[in-house]
């Protein structure tokens, strides 16, 4: 039995025995031709200039792990983004110490972690994929690694950065949840024109945080996750909170069960937003991108300032406002 007929199968018997289960999206008379491939989808403005440069390699036919590395490589060395790369906000000891993973349609995925002095940590993170039995690496570890593999170390933190840090200094007033100022992960997801997923998620991290932190970017499940059969999914925002509820994986499962793309984001942001019932929700942000099988996209956020950039065949490459809770 194909793959789509199993999870149809799945899907109908779901909501039979499960009638609260939403069975709205799913496609029961869905035919290959009206999946929409390529798409490629990603977080922010910066996503923009990201998706022109996966999309190249997605309309001629490539691959859509090869779409989303090139894509998120462009703010990784472009130090206007100051949250992801070169030019990334440093910790309050003044490192910059950067989070990327990567996952394919076979379920490979390569990581890093607390990683310093690497322009293209997403590059490394499929290097650990493809070329040792292990998933993650991080620290010392990981940039001896990128080294031996021909990656050359260079000083990340901009005078831009630097000067910004400092006048943090001034007063270290730490503010992980301040979202006023920059932030933002570059999240990646694509959908080949063999109708193959695949995600990349890199970023510096809240910017001051503490020596060593480690957020949601390069946990597999967390920052990202995909699966070939259903769908794929990226955070971005406080990555304590999208841990917490192993935020990409809780999108893609949801979309398993029938929810469409922006449904699952909704869903798993409501989890994230249980804790908060006393408090003022508005001062935290965390987002949601997803991307199903059938090339329907959809995102959610806590609040209102969240973007993403879509790029299709029919409608070109757009930066679109996020539906939010705040
Ligand atoms: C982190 N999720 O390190 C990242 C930061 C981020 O928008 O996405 N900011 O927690």
């Amino acid at each position: 039995m194909s793959t789509r007929r199993q999870f149809l199968k799945r899907l109908t018997f779901l909501s039979a025995a499960f009638p609260f289960i939403k069975s709205i999206n799913i496609k029961k008379s869905f035919s290959k031709e009206k999946i929409k491939k390529p798409v490629v989808i990603s977080t922010w403005w910066f996503g923009v200039e990201a998706n022109k440069e996966a999309w190249n390699i997605l309309k001629a036919g490539g691959r859509a792990l090869d779409a989303v590395e090139a894509g998120v490589k462009i703010p990784e060395a472009d130090p206007k983004v100051k949250s992801v790369g070169y030019g990334g906000l440093p910790d309050r000891d003044g490192h910059v110490t950067l989070d990327a993973c990567i996952m394919d349609e076979f379920s490979n995925c390569g990581a890093v972690a607390f990683l310093e002095h690497i322009k293209h940590p997403i590059s490394v993170a499929r290097l650990v994929m493809e070329k040792t039995p292990h998933i993650m690496l991080v620290g010392e570890g990981a940039l001896k690694f990128a080294l031996s593999n021909g990656f050359k170390k260079e000083n990340l933190l901009t005078p831009e950065a630097e000067k910004d840090w400092k006048e943090w200094l001034k007063n270290s007033e730490y503010k992980p949840w301040d979202f006023q100022d920059v932030h933002d992960t570059i999240g990646m997801l694509a959908l080949d024109s063999n109708g193959n997923l695949a995600g990349a998620c890199t970023t510096s991290g809240l910017k001051y945080k503490m020596h060593g932190r480690v957020g949601d970017s390069p946990i597999i499940g967390a920052g990202l996750f995909v699966d070939n059969e259903v769908g794929a999914a990226t955070a971005t925002g406080v990555g304590e909170e999208v841990i917490r509820v192993a935020g990409a994986h809780t999108v893609v499962e949801y979309m398993r069960n029938g929810y469409s793309p922006e449904d699952a984001c909704k869903m798993t942001i409501e989890r994230i937003l249980k804790r908060f019932k006393n408090k003022d929700k508005t001062d935290i942000q965390v987002a949601f991108i997803a991307l199903n099988k059938f090339g329907e996209y959809g995102t959610y956020a806590i609040t209102s300032d969240f973007q993403y950039a879509l790029y299709t065949e029919e409608e070109g490459n757009r930066l679109l406002q996020s539906k939010s809770f705040y």
